[in-house]
């Protein structure tokens, strides 16, 4: 969560090293940035608004859809909208994401290719309109349900982030072992060839952000979304032969 100082227009990207670190401390009256930093499942942020205002409130990670305006009226006020009227809101809007996620995969633009799969499809691609929605698989076509894909031995395998709003990553554990524990956030590691018996991690992919690896063995391996894999299952397979 960040809100933005006087005379900023914009947050700061994504990629951008600094936004992952917290800053300007938990009170916000409109004049400084302040900044959650990077949190983790489970984690918490408290902000103090001390003075009545229309702030926006973004999300660094997924830019620009996730916002939120807080209006901070005088401690006497009454609430603007009741509970249930916010609830119904919520409840159309969830409905509309929904169903314009559904559509999304019908954009899948590597019709008949192994060798180019997708992590996540938004329903405007990585560069079209803001979308509040993100399909948060493996693709290698319209098909969302098909998380396996056979290449032969040699395989460069392109993968691209065409969410516009999700970072993503593809993450090869060690073949035979439990997958680790790995921070979403770590930088690539582990170079651009694999053959089951080092992790290999593309580090963060931001929207529109591809990443490459090479198959130099056979084998049935299984990848990861460090961001997805527990909450949304976002896992799929590659085999070698
Ligand atoms: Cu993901």
């Amino acid at each position: 969560m960040s809100l933005l100082g006087a005379g900023q227009a914009t947050p700061p990207p994504a990629t951008d090293p600094n936004v992952a670190n917290p800053a300007g401390g938990n009170t916000y009256d409109g004049s400084t940035y302040v900044s959650s930093g990077f949190k983790l499942l489970g984690g918490t942020y408290r902000l103090r608004f001390p003075k009545p205002g229309t702030y926006t409130v973004y999300c660094l990670i997924h830019q620009p859809e996730m916002q939120l305006v807080i209006n901070v009226a005088p401690a006497t006020s009454l609430y603007p909208s009741t509970q249930a009227q916010l609830t119904s809101t919520g409840s159309s809007s969830a409905a509309a994401d929904i169903a314009a996620a559904k559509q999304s995969t019908a954009l899948f633009p590597y019709a008949g290719t192994a060798d180019q799969l997708a992590a996540g499809i938004a329903p405007g691609g990585a560069t079209g309109a803001p979308s509040t929605s993100t399909v948060m698989r493996f693709l290698d076509s319209s098909d969302a349900t098909n998380v396996t894909e056979t290449v032969p031995l040699g395989t460069t395998v392109t993968w691209t982030n065409l969410s516009n709003n999700a970072p993503h990553t593809v993450t090869f554990g060690i073949a035979g072992q439990p997958f680790p524990e790995i921070n979403p956030f770590a930088p690539p590691s582990g170079g651009s060839t694999y053959n089951g018996t080092a992790i290999v991690n593309s580090g963060p992919l931001f929207p529109g952000q591809s990443f490459s690896l090479t198959f130099t063995a056979r084998g049935t391996f299984q990848y990861h979304c460090l961001f997805h894999d527990d909450t949304e299952n976002m896992i799929a397979t590659i085999v070698v032969v």
